[in-house]
């Protein structure tokens, strides 16, 4: 966190000299907290998985092995077009087969990934398997069942989606589910052999980028408010207007000036958190931009002043007393640190300020 903000300083420098006031979003800042992707369609070439890491075989109807040629795996894994038997990896009723991506499959628009499977001309029983994903190797997620029977000519193909909240996989499992009873009045039933796996192909690449996010204006302390509201003495700051020093602040029976002049008596850590809250308000309708993190510690910082009033948090003693002050104080630690400036878009540079 602090990395970033000597990249929003050393930007701000390089772009505004000294930043007054930025308004509008002027600049992004890395938010290194989070992990950004950025998706594309994959290209000719690379978009095949690169590696068998496991399989098992099964055998054909007759319970006799798969022909030697269609038993390497790796021919399973790029798509080559054309009747031939070393285009494709038969998999054997209940066999099963998982590859692996160099670059993981992203979840795009749409289907994610393709399978293709080798069927040589229609009016062939049904040959499907089930298609699973994972991003380890370990866990798997089922996505559903390929089949043979969207046929063009040679190869027939199904598509798949990634479960909507998986941002990428890098393994997929290809595992046969054909039924031997719908080949029992087929003629060529004997050397029937399950799935036949030509290739295994993502329909989206990524890469990892970092992730920016907008900021704008800046930030001011609770001292800087407390002083510059339409009761001076410092010159006043019209954004008290937006939500006015006389309104009720929450249970507490005070308004927002009161509160934010009311000493802690005690080191209530209501008080304690209210004067950085109303800070960090008063920041936010100044249009400074606001990190996720303090957006979460207001929005719980709101919850706990709907709940409590001052006297509920006074005099907290014992453990569980203890573990409600330091819940109160987080909050009050993250706005500050806002309102100070040393996360978030950084602290104004205001001639008058006294905070
Ligand atoms: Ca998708
Ligand atoms: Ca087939
Ligand atoms: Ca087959
Ligand atoms: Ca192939």
């Amino acid at each position: 966190m602090k990395k970033t903000i000597n990249i929003f300083l050393a930007i701000s420098i390089v772009f505004f000299g000294v930043p007054v006031f930025l308004s509008g979003p002027a600049f992004a800042q890395v938010d290194e907290e989070k992990v950004c992707y950025e998706i594309y369609e994959t290209e000719e070439g690379d978009q095949y998985a690169s590696n068998v890491v496991a399989y098992e075989q099964g055998l054909q109807y007759n319970g006799q092995p798969v022909k030697a040629v269609r038993s390497v795996p790796e021919q399973g894994l790029k798509f080559e077009a054309g009747n031939n038997e070393s285009n494709f990896f038969s998999l054997g009723f209940g066999g099963w087969i998982v590859v692996e991506f160099d670059y993981p499959i992203f979840n795009g628009t749409g289907t994610d990934l393709k399978i293709t499977e080798d069927t040589w001309g229609g009016g062939y029983p049904l040959e499907k398997a089930e298609i699973l994903v994972s991003q380890n190797g370990i866990d798997f997620e089922s996505l559903g069942i390929a089949d043979n029977t969207n046929l063009s000519i040679i190869h027939t193909t199904s598509e798949f989606d990634l479960p909507a909240s998986w941002e990428w996989a890098k393994y997929v499992k290809i595992l046969d589910v054909s039924e031997k009873s719908d080949f029992d009045s087929y003629s060529g039933r004997n050397a029937a052999d399950g799935y036949d796996l030509n290739a295994v192909e993502a329909l989206y690449s990524g890469a990892e980028v970092p992730c920016e996010v907008p900021v704008y204006g800046c930030t001011l302390t609770q001292g800087y408010w407390k002083t510059h509201s339409v009761n001076g003495p410092a010159p006043y700051d019209e954004t008290w207007a937006e939500i006015g020093e006389d309104e009720d602040f929450f249970l507490s029976g005070k308004s927002y000036y009161e509160v934010l002049w009311a000493a802690p008596k005690g080191g209530n850590v209501y008080y304690i958190l209210a004067h950085q809250y109303i800070a960090a308000e008063l920041n936010m309708l100044n249009e400074a931009s606001v990190p996720d993190d303090v957006k979460e510690a207001f929005n719980e910082a709101t919850d706990l002043f709907e709940g409590n009033t001052p006297d509920d948090t006074s005099g907290l003693k014992g453990k569980n007393g203890s573990n409600i002050k330091k819940e109160w104080n987080n909050l009050a630690g993250i706005l500050a640190d806002y309102n100070e400036g040393l996360i978030g878009p950084g602290h104004c540079d205001k001639e008058d300020y006294k905070g």
